[in-house]
C-alpha cells in the first residue's frame, strides 16, 4: 500500500514536472525588441537519438545524473584529456537558422528524424527586475529545449510560435543554448503521417532572446465593431501586472490616447469612436500605427480596420458585397534551393506574384505561414485565409490529437488577431466525413469563435458525385452547418474526368451561405508544350483553366476561389520521373520560378472579373 502511495506520488510529480516545461505563447513578445539569434547553429544529427534515450531507452533529461558522455544536451567538453565524450558541438557542422536542414545539405534533402542544435552567445546579465525570455518562431516538429544544461521545455507543433522565461538559467557571459528537433511523423500527430507537401526539419523560424520588464504588455486585440458605428474595442494583457496598472494606448494619426487601468487579470480594456477612420481594404490598405506603453513598456505596430461578415451567400467586407479572387500558396520559395520561406523577402516575393495575378485574397495552406507573411498581406491589401494542418486521416477519436491541434489553433489566433488582412480561420482540409471527425471540428469550430468572434470559420470540404445522377456534383457535409462559408475542394478535368468534363457538370450546394472553391487545378511541367490533350504540358494545364472558369462563373453563391497552387512544392508522393521528380506541379509558377501558360490565363480571367466589380 505504501509502495504504491509513493507510487502515485511519484507519478504525479512527473506528470506536473512535464506539464511545468511546456511552452508559453506570448504573443506580444515578436514585437519586443531582443538578441537575435538567427546565424549558424552547431548541429548534431542523432537518428537514434542516442543523445536524447540511453542504452535502456531511458530518458536521459529525467535521469538525476545524465552522462555527460552522452546526453549531448550538458554540451561539456572532456575535462581531461582521457575522458570520454562522444560528441562535440564545437567541430560539429553548422546549420542556419532559420532555415530548414533538408535544403541546407543535400544528404539531409529526405531526413526525418532528430538533429541537435547548439547556439553559443553572450549575455551581459539580466537588469534589475527583468525577466528574459526565449522566443522561437517556429521549430518543425517537437523542440526540446536546453539552457546550460537545464530543460527549458517541450513544444509540439511545426507552425507557431512559443516561448519559454529563461531568467533563472541565464547566466553573464557565454550561454549554450541546445534544442533537440525532432520531425519525425506519427500517426497521433498534427498534420498525422500522411500529407501531400514535404516534411521540412528544423528550426525554421526566426529565434530571439527578450528582455522585458517584471510586468510587461503580452498580448493585445483591437478591432472594429461595425463599419457604420465605427468603434474601436479590444483589451491590452499586462504579464505579471495585477489590479490598478496604467495601461496607454495610442493612435497618432487618429489623435486618439486613451488611458485605462487593469484588472485583477492584468487586462485593460479601451473603447472608443475615432472621429474620422479610413477602413483597411485590399484597395486602400490603411494601416496605423498603434503604440501601448506601459510602465517602461513600449510596444508598436501597424494595425488595420475592417469588418466582414456573411450575409446569405454573400461575404461582406466593411459593408459591401465582396469576391475573393484568390490563389493557394504553401510556405516554399522556389529560388535559390527552395525550401521553407525564410525571410520577409521571400514572403513577399510570393505575395506579389499573387498581386500579378491580380488576386485579392490568398489562401495560406495547410498551416500558419511565417509571421511576415500575414503582416505583408496587411500592408499589401491581400485578403487571407488562415489554416491548422488538420488535415486528411487526423487520429479523431484521440484526446491528445484534439488538444494538439486546439493549441496550435489557439496560437495562430493569438499570434494574427490584429491582422486586417486575415478574414477566414480554416480548420481543415479534406477530413473524410464521419462523426468523430465532425465532433472533434465542431468543438474546434467552438474554440476558435471564442478566441475570435470577429472572423468567418471555414474548411476545405470535398464534393461528391450525386447519386443516381451523371455529371451532378453536390457539396453535402455535417460541417457545412458549422462553418460560416461552405468551402470545397473540386478537381474536375484532373483527378474527375478530363478537363472537358467541365462544361457538362452542374453543381448543387444546398446551403444559404457563401460557397468558395478552395481547390482546383492540375499538374504540368513547365516548358513541356505539346497538345492541350497530353497530360503534364503547359497546354493540358491551362486549357483546364479555360474550361473551368466558366464552370465556376455558374455557380450560384460562388464568392470566390483560390486555385492549386502559386508555386510548385516538393511532395514525396510525387515519383513521376522526369515530369514531377519529388514536386507537386499543379503550380502556375514552377520550381525554378518561372511562369506557365495558365498563370496568364488566370491573370487575365481575374483583370476582369476586378474590372467588374468596379462597376
Ligand atoms: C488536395 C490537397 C492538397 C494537394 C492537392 C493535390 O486536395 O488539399 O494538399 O496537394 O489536392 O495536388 O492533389
Amino acid at each position: 500500500m505504501k509502495n504504491k502511495l509513493l507510487l502515485i506520488w511519484l507519478v504525479c510529480l512527473v506528470a506536473f514536472a512535464g506539464l511545468s516545461l511546456r511552452a508559453e505563447n506570448i504573443p506580444d513578445l515578436f514585437l519586443h525588441d531582443g538578441l537575435s539569434l538567427n546565424g549558424e547553429w552547431k548541429s548534431i544529427i542523432d537518428p537514434y537519438e542516442s543523445g536524447f534515450y540511453d542504452y535502456r531507452r531511458d530518458q536521459r533529461d529525467l535521469e538525476s545524473n545524465p552522462s555527460r558522455a552522452e546526453a549531448f544536451f550538458l554540451d561539456v567538453k572532456p575535462a581531461n584529456p582521457g575522458e570520454r565524450v562522444e560528441y562535440d558541438f564545437d567541430t560539429a557542422p553548422t546549420l542556419n537558422v532559420p532555415g530548414d536542414w533538408n535544403t541546407q545539405r543535400p544528404e539531409l534533402l529526405y531526413y526525418e528524424g532528430s538533429m541537435w542544435y547548439r547556439k553559443q552567445f553572450d549575455f551581459a546579465g539580466t537588469g534589475k527586475g527583468q525577466r528574459v525570455y526565449l522566443r522561437f518562431g517556429a521549430v518543425n516538429y517537437r523542440a526540446d529545449v536546453y539552457l546550460n544544461g537545464k530543460k527549458l521545455g517541450v513544444h509540439v507543433g511545426g507552425f507557431t510560435p512559443f516561448t519559454f522565461e529563461a531568467t533563472k538559467l541565464l547566466k553573464p557571459g557565454t550561454n549554450s543554448l541546445v534544442v533537440k528537433v525532432d520531425n519525425q511523423r506519427a500517426k497521433e500527430a498534427v498534420p498525422t503521417l500522411n500529407t501531400d507537401w514535404w516534411n521540412y526539419g528544423g528550426i525554421t523560424r526566426e529565434v530571439k532572446l527578450v528582455a522585458v520588464p517584471e510586468h510587461f504588455i503580452a498580448d493585445h486585440r483591437l478591432a472594429l465593431e461595425s463599419e457604420t458605428a465605427r468603434t474601436i474595442s479590444g483589451w491590452v494583457q499586462i504579464a505579471g501586472a495585477g489590479a490598478g496598472q496604467s495601461v496607454q494606448l495610442e493612435i497618432p494619426e487618429l489623435h486618439e490616447k486613451l488611458s485605462a487601468r487593469t484588472d485583477d487579470s492584468g487586462h485593460a480594456k479601451f473603447s472608443f469612436t475615432p472621429a474620422k477612420l479610413q477602413l483597411w481594404s485590399p484597395d486602400m490598405p490603411k494601416l496605423y500605427d498603434v503604440i501601448i506603453s506601459s510602465g517602461d513598456d513600449v510596444v508598436q505596430e501597424p494595425i488595420g480596420f475592417r469588418t466582414v461578415r456573411t450575409q446569405g451567400k454573400e461575404i461582406l467586407l466593411n459593408g459591401k458585397p465582396v469576391f475573393l479572387r484568390g490563389i493557394c500558396i504553401h510556405e516554399e520559395f522556389p529560388l535559390h534551393g527552395g525550401g521553407r520561406v525564410n525571410s520577409p523577402e521571400k514572403a513577399r516575393q510570393l505575395l506579389l506574384w499573387a498581386k500579378e495575378l491580380n488576386c485579392n485574397f490568398v489562401r495560406l495552406a495547410h498551416y500558419p505561414h511565417n509571421e511576415a507573411m500575414t503582416r505583408l498581406a496587411d500592408e499589401l491589401g491581400i485578403m487571407v485565409w488562415s489554416e491548422v494542418p488538420v488535415y486528411w486521416t487526423i487520429d479523431w477519436t484521440n484526446a491528445e490529437t484534439y488538444s494538439n491541434a486546439q493549441s496550435q489553433l489557439t496560437d495562430e489566433i493569438q499570434r494574427d488577431a490584429n491582422r486586417a488582412s486575415i478574414i477566414i480561420w480554416s480548420l481543415a482540409n479534406e477530413t473524410p466525413v464521419s462523426e468523430a471527425r465532425t465532433a472533434f471540428l465542431s468543438r474546434l469550430a467552438a474554440r476558435a469563435r471564442s478566441l475570435d468572434a470577429t472572423r468567418l470559420l471555414s474548411a476545405a470540404m470535398e464534393k461528391h458525385a450525386k447519386p443516381g445522377t451523371k455529371n451532378v456534383n453536390i457539396v453535402q457535409d455535417p460541417l457545412a452547418d458549422i462553418v460560416d462559408v461552405v468551402a470545397f475542394n473540386e478537381y474536375v478535368g484532373w483527378y474527375d474526368g478530363l478537363p472537358d468534363k467541365c462544361g457538362k457538370v452542374t453543381w448543387e450546394i444546398p446551403y444559404n451561405k457563401p460557397a468558395f472553391i478552395s481547390e482546383f487545378g492540375g499538374g504540368a511541367k513547365q516548358g513541356l508544350h505539346g497538345d492541350k490533350d497530353q497530360r503534364w504540358t503547359e497546354e493540358f494545364q491551362a486549357d483546364l483553366y479555360r474550361q473551368t472558369l466558366p464552370m465556376l462563373d455558374k455557380i450560384d453563391g460562388l464568392v470566390g476561389f483560390t486555385p492549386w497552387i502559386l508555386v510548385d512544392f516538393r511532395s514525396p508522393r510525387r515519383p513521376l520521373a522526369g515530369i514531377q521528380d519529388g514536386f507537386n506541379r499543379k503550380g502556375l509558377i514552377s520550381s525554378e520560378g518561372v511562369k506557365k501558360e495558365a498563370f496568364t490565363v488566370l491573370q487575365e480571367y481575374y483583370r476582369k472579373r476586378a474590372q467588374l466589380s468596379e462597376h
